[in-house]
């Protein structure tokens, strides 16, 4: 039974709940679910720690920073098992990139923290500077499809600038977050300082709405942050989103095609479809198109397909499987439940999916699926197909697979997103701006801008009585 973790002891109080293996369907484990009660516990306790954690110089917390890192990597396999445990992620992807990325983001913004330099300004006979501060005590809200990525992305940078956090991960994926409060427990870091707690979206609500929380980081779907945002409007607290995605991929057909079916099974399938930057879209030069729907299709159906993260997820995706051919798609790969004739299937299994022939006004192709499903369609200009990358309530990322360097200049700038990758997928520099447009979210994180989402700049301004000397 996993505990919640507040003030640097476990805390058994609350309901239990199962926590379901998607690869099966069995529970794996229970967990208490945080009731108000906790939740004012939790809070309080990263209250208490504040004060004396915020005072440290930021060369000491980044030092903790890197000790949370040596933690990581000393319960490395614990946490790859626990993750697969959750989420029925692939043991290669869990080991190469779910669990290096938290290891990662630790010791990123410990460098990026320690070395960022403070900002003064001078005019004749007045020197203002800025002073950062902690916004206090911060909630990070987690979702299920990259738990330990996305917490200790959000986790690194709260605490070397010098806050406090109660981490609530998804109550589908309690798992590495329960190996994290071990970590910080090992590592001796000062109790409070890191707070969990279980729960539903119920006990979300009671963390973002209690008055000792500060700030509030969330990722994950669009909907929930239009409550978390109504909510904390009445007391004005800070809040940065990354949401939903609908991205779209642009295939010219200047493009090396290997790459671009290659580059396209990735974005598609990886995690079963289940990143917020993962191409639904697909859009590709009609001189190719054809011959790219082949190979993505043949390509699809060699893809080893991945659960979701629930049977309610799996009936969500394959509802939209159901729509394509109910307003007559083509579909080119998968459309079912795969059958294995094993212990997988009382899991939570989609075939990686590949349709064409839908209107642009589809559900299907305005709405986010999160599954392993893109729809691809033919475009004949460069302006139509940044017309329709862009004709989306959502921006988060888009794809280009191009040849020609000013084409790849030209149309990223011009594609409303936050991010756009030319001829690759997902790769991370963790010192860039991360965040969507539109539906897709609120804010940047990712280096400076994660410190400046977690802290705030008072400016000190002096008069200068020998100002020329
Ligand atoms: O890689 C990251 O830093 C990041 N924030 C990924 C988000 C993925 C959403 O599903």
């Amino acid at each position: 039974m996993l505990t919640h973790f507040i003030g640097g002891l476990p805390v058994a109080a609350g309901n239990p709940f199962p926590v379901h293996d998607p690869v099966t369907g069995a529970v794996v484990r229970q967990a208490h679910e945080a009731d108000p009660e906790v939740v004012d516990r939790a809070v309080r306790a990263a209250r208490e720690a504040a004060r004396d954690w915020a005072a440290l110089p930021v060369g000491e917390r980044a030092g903790w920073m890197r000790r949370l890192a040596d933690g990581i990597e000393a319960r490395f396999d614990d946490l790859v098992a626990a993750e697969i445990a959750d989420t029925g992620k692939p043991y290669e992807q869990t080991r190469t990139l779910d669990v290096p990325r938290g290891i990662a983001n630790f010791r990123a913004f410990a460098e990026i923290a320690a070395q960022r330099p403070d900002e003064a300004f001078h005019l004749p006979g007045l020197l203002s500077y800025t002073v950062r501060r902690p916004l206090g005590v911060v909630a990070v809200i987690v979702p299920w499809n990259l738990p330990f990525l996305l917490m200790t992305w959000k986790l690194a940078p709260a605490l070397v600038t010098g806050n406090t956090v109660v981490v609530k991960p998804s109550e589908a994926t309690p798992g590495s977050a329960a190996v994290f409060a071990d970590v910080c427990a090992e590592a001796g870091l000062p109790p409070g300082v890191v707070n969990v707690i279980f729960g539903y979206g119920a006990s979300g609500q009671l963390l973002v709405e209690h008055p000792g929380v500060d700030g509030v980081t969330f990722t994950g779907a669009t909907r929930t942050a239009t409550t978390i945002m109504k909510t904390v409007a009445d007391r004005v607290k800070p809040i940065s989103f990354e949401l939903g995605g609908k991205n779209a991929g642009l295939v010219f057909d200047d493009c090396d095609l290997d790459r671009a079916v290659d580059g396209a099974v990735q974005s598609v399938f990886t995690n079963g479809g289940q990143v917020c930057l993962c191409t639904e879209r697909l859009y590709v030069q009609r001189s190719i198109f054809e011959e790219f729907c082949v190979r993505l299709a043949s390509r699809a159906q060699e893809v080893e397909p991945q659960p979701m993260i629930s049977l309610e997820h799996r009936d969500k995706v394959l509802s939209y499987y159901a729509l394509a051919r109910s307003e007559g798609a083509k579909v080119h790969a998968g459309g079912g439940v795969p059958v294995f004739n094993d212990h997988r299937d009382s899991g939570y299994f989609v075939e990686p999916t590949v349709v064409t022939g839908l209107s642009e006004w589809s559900r299907f192709n305005r709405e986010e699926i999160f599954g392993p499903v893109c729809h691809v369609a033919p475009f004949d200009s460069e302006t139509e197909a940044i017309d329709l990358a862009n004709s989306s309530d959502y921006g988060l990322a888009a794809t280009l697979w191009t040849t020609g360097l000013d084409r790849a200049h030209r149309v990223a700038r011009r594609l409303e997103a936050g991010l756009v990758w030319v001829n690759t997928w997902y790769l991370r520099d963790l010192r860039t701006p991360f965040g969507g447009v539109k539906l897709s979210g609120i804010g940047r994180e990712g280096g400076t801008q994660s410190l400046d989402f977690y802290s705030e700049p008072t400016t000190i301004t002096i008069k200068l009585e020998q100002p020329d000397v």
